[in-house]
């Protein structure tokens, strides 16, 4: 076994001790046709309001922008498909948000698995990101081997299904690189597109975002959700999971060991009339971890009014 071949078995292993479900490695280098692919999507105006995507474009296509001297992409995937569901009426929340906010736990996981690294490795430059950074975070989990870009836009594993929070970890250090996900397990499945209550999953796997409900519930600020998408939402209050339910390969799902993904207390059973009588004091003891915190009290007021009508 060789140093570069050592190394990778440590960080495989660490990544594993430290829960993360899936760890792949791709090769440092510039994204061109996935630069091409964002570009298309910014320029049809496909983020909608989300500015935020229109920044940094260079640093999220080259990894060695984000770290000098980067050599590997570490992708790490991590579980939060939960054990218990919402009660049947209630507004319905992506799983996703069930328990603490993935990205408070996820970045402390990275840390902790990069000083890790640090101590049995060696000196190794990384940082490690989770969402909110100028990564594309799909594009380098299929290109890790890990799985699939689906019809519905996610990231699928063969195994596991698309229930996954998606972290990477660019280092300074070579490694053993994965290959990448070759294959496409959608076949002539279009059940996402057929049921997206807002007819936002478009061709050749494009999403457009200004269109989907998690975009409306969570990321539209400061704004009302106009009034072409009455009557669409299906009850849904905090993003949408819609295409990835009806999705064939997550029948494979299975729970998270994560204590921290664990449903908060109540969230599962807080019906229409609980909402209304909330108050944000309340609103902000209760969801003082949650991503919900994300939307704001006004945020969420706001959907819960909008699915109501
Ligand atoms: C902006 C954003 C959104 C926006 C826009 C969605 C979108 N599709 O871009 C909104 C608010 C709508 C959204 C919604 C959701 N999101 Co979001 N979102 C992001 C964010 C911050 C950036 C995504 C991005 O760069 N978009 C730009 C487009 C152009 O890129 P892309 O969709 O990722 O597609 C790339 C690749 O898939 C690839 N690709 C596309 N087609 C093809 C074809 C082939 C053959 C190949 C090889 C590659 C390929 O090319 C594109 C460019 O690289 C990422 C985090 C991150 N930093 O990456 C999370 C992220 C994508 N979201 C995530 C989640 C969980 C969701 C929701 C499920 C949340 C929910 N339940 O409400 C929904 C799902 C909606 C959907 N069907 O995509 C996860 C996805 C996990 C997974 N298993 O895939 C991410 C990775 C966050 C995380 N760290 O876990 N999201
Ligand atoms: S999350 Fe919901 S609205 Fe968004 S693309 Fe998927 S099914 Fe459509
Ligand atoms: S629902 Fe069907 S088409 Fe959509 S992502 Fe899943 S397998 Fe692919």
């Amino acid at each position: 076994m060789n140093i570069i071949e050592k190394h990778t078995g440590v960080i495989k292993n660490l990544a594993s001790n430290n829960g993360f479900d899936y760890c792949g490695i791709a090769k440092a280098q510039l994204l061109s046709e996935d630069a091409r692919r964002l570009e298309s999507w910014l320029s049809k105006g496909l983020h909608g309001t989300m500015q935020y995507m229109e920044n940094y474009f260079d640093l999220r296509i080259d990894p060695s922008r984000l770290v000098p001297g980067a050599k590997s992409v570490i992708t790490l995937l991590l579980n939060y498909f939960p054990n218990q569901q919402q009660s049947e009426s209630a507004p319905k929340i992506s799983k996703y948000a069930f328990g603490n906010d993935y990205h408070d736990v996820i970045r402390s996981k990275l840390k902790l698995f990069l000083r890790e690294i640090n101590e049995q490795i060696g000196e190794v430059h990384g940082r490690g990101f989770v969402d909110s950074a100028p990564v594309l975070e799909r594009a380098w989990a299929q290109k890790a081997g890990i799985g699939w870009i689906g019809k519905n836009g996610n990231l699928i594993n063969k195994q596991s299904g698309s229930f996954f929070f998606i972290a990477t970890l660019i280092v300074d250090l070579e490694l053993k690189y994965d290959d990448a996900f070759a294959k496409d397990y959608c076949g002539t499945c279009t059940k996402c597109i057929d049921e997206c209550p807002t007819d936002a999953i478009l061709p050749d796997k494009v999403i457009d975002g200004s269109k989907c409900i998690s975009y409306f519930t969570i990321e539209l600020k400061d704004a009302l959700i106009p009034d072409s998408q009455q009557g669409k939402f299906d009850n849904w209050m905090f993003g949408c999971d819609v295409c990835q339910d009806v999705c064939p390969w997550n029948r494979f799902s299975n729970p998270t060991t994560e204590i921290n993904f664990s449903p908060i207390p109540g969230i599962l059973n807080l019906s229409k009339n609980d909402w209304d009588e909330m108050t944000e004091e309340s609103f902000k003891i209760i969801f003082k971890k949650s991503p919900l915190k994300r939307a704001k009290f006004e945020g969420i007021k706001r959907n819960l009014n909008f699915i109501k009508q």
